[in-house]
C-alpha cells in the first residue's frame, strides 16, 4: 500500500462551527490525521510518501476557474476587512437560495463566501487554501500511482473533501479529493471508473460533480439524508441524469444500523460497480461510520473495518482510498489502519 500524506494539513485548523445556534468547537481537527499516520506507521502498512505538486489545470478538471480563484485569495481579502480579523475565522452567513442569482459574483467579501459554501459549519481559515491544496495532492499522488500499474494507494490527507463541489465548499471540505483521483484516472487510460463512498454523510460534492457523467459510477452507502447531514441529496431515487442516468446508486440508511445492516449495503455497491465494469476504483473513505463518532448514528465497531477493508479488496480493482471523515479521535487511527490492513 502506497501511502501518501500532507504534512503541512494542520495549517488549516478551524476553530468554531455552528451547532444549534452556538459556535462550538470544530470536529474535523489535524489531530485526525496524526492519529491516522501513527496506527499507519505502528503497522508499517507501507512506506509513507510525500505528495508531488500538480499543475493547477488538474484541478481545475474539477473546480471552476473562479472558485479556486477565490479560495486562494479569500484569506486577503478576511484580512482586508479588517486586521483584526487575523484573530478569527471566516464563516459564511448569506446565501443564495432558490431565485437568486448565481451567476455573477458579488464584490462583497460576505456574499462571496455565501456563493461558493453551503453551510456554516465549515470555516476558512488562514491554512486552508494551503492545506486543501496539498491534500488534493496527495489523492492526485495516489492516482498517479495506480494509473502507473500500482494496485492500491492511500491519501492521507485532510481536509476531506467529499461534499464539495465543483464551484462551493462544506461539510469541512474545500477540494474533492476523490473527484480529482478519480478524474486522474480517467485521463489515464481508463475508460471506466468507479467511486465507492462509504463515508457516514452523503458525498454530496462527488455525486454533483459525476452526475451526468456515465464514465464515472457513484454509489454511496451512508445516513438517509431525510433525517442525516447534508440533507438536501443522497436520496436512493437520485439515479443519475442524461448520460449518466442509470450510474449514480445511493443507498441510504437508517441510523443506528450496524454492520450486519451496513454490509448488505456494500454488496449492493459492489454488485453495481462490477456490472458496470470499472477498471478502477477510489474509496472515500470516511470512518465516520463508527459506533463512537460524536456526530454521527451508525453502529459500526473496530473489527468491523477488517471486514470492510477485506471485501473491498476482493472486488479486485486497482484502487485509491482517499480520507473523509471519522470524529473519534481516539478510534480513527485504528478504524482506517483496518480497512488498509485488510485490504492489504
Ligand atoms: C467529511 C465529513 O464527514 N463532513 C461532515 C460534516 C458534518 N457537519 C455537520 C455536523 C453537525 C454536527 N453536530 C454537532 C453535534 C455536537 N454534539
Ligand atoms: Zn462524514
Amino acid at each position: 500500500m502506497h501511502i501518501f500524506y500532507n504534512p503541512d494539513h494542520a495549517v488549516h485548523q478551524g476553530k468554531l462551527e455552528m451547532y444549534r445556534g452556538r459556535m462550538v468547537p470544530c470536529h474535523e481537527v489535524p489531530q485526525r490525521q496524526d492519529q491516522v499516520l501513527a496506527a499507519l506507521q505502528a503497522r508499517a502498512l507501507g512506506p509513507l510518501q510525500t505528495p508531488s505538486r500538480f499543475d493547477d489545470a488538474l484541478l481545475q478538471r474539477i473546480h471552476s476557474p473562479r472558485y479556486m480563484r477565490f479560495l486562494q485569495t479569500a484569506w486577503q481579502q478576511w484580512l482586508a476587512l479588517d486586521p483584526a480579523n487575523a484573530a478569527l475565522d471566516a464563516i459564511p452567513s448569506v446565501w443564495p437560495t432558490r431565485g437568486f442569482r448565481t451567476d455573477l459574483e458579488p464584490e462583497n467579501f460576505a456574499a462571496r463566501m455565501g456563493l461558493y459554501s453551503f453551510d456554516a459549519g465549515t470555516p476558512l481559515t488562514a491554512g486552508t487554501w494551503q492545506a486543501a491544496r496539498s491534500g488534493a495532492d496527495c489523492a492526485l499522488s495516489a492516482a498517479a500511482c495506480i494509473a502507473n500499474g500500482g494496485r492500491a494507494a492511500f491519501a492521507l490527507s485532510r481536509p476531506p473533501g467529499h461534499h464539495a463541489g465543483a464551484d462551493f465548499f462544506g461539510g469541512y471540505c474545500f477540494l474533492n479529493n476523490a473527484a480529482l483521483a478519480a478524474q486522474y484516472l480517467r485521463d489515464s487510460d481508463l475508460e471506466r471508473v468507479a467511486v465507492l463512498d462509504v463515508d457516514y454523510h452523503h458525498g454530496n460534492g462527488t455525486q454533483a460533480i459525476f452526475y451526468e457523467r456515465a464514465d464515472v459510477f457513484f454509489a454511496s452507502i451512508h445516513g438517509d439524508p431525510r433525517t442525516e447531514y447534508p440533507f438536501f441529496l443522497g436520496h436512493a431515487n437520485e439515479h443519475g441524469q442524461g448520460a449518466g442516468l442509470g450510474f449514480n446508486l445511493n443507498l441510504p440508511l437508517p441510523r443506528g444500523s450496524d454492520y450486519a445492516r451496513w454490509s448488505e449495503a456494500l454488496e449492493l455497491a459492489l454488485e453495481a460497480i462490477a456490472e458496470y465494469g470499472a477498471q478502477a476504483l477510489v474509496v472515500s473513505l470516511g470512518v465516520d461510520t463508527f459506533a463512537g463518532d460524536p456526530i454521527s448514528g451508525f453502529a459500526l465497531q473496530s473489527q468491523d473495518y477488517l471486514r470492510m477493508g477485506e471485501r473491498i479488496a476482493h472486488a479486485g480493482l486497482p484502487t485509491v482510498l482517499v480520507f473523509e471523515g471519522g470524529y473519534a479521535v481516539d478510534a480513527v487511527g485504528v478504524n482506517v489502519a483496518n480497512v488498509l490492513q485488510a485490504f492489504a
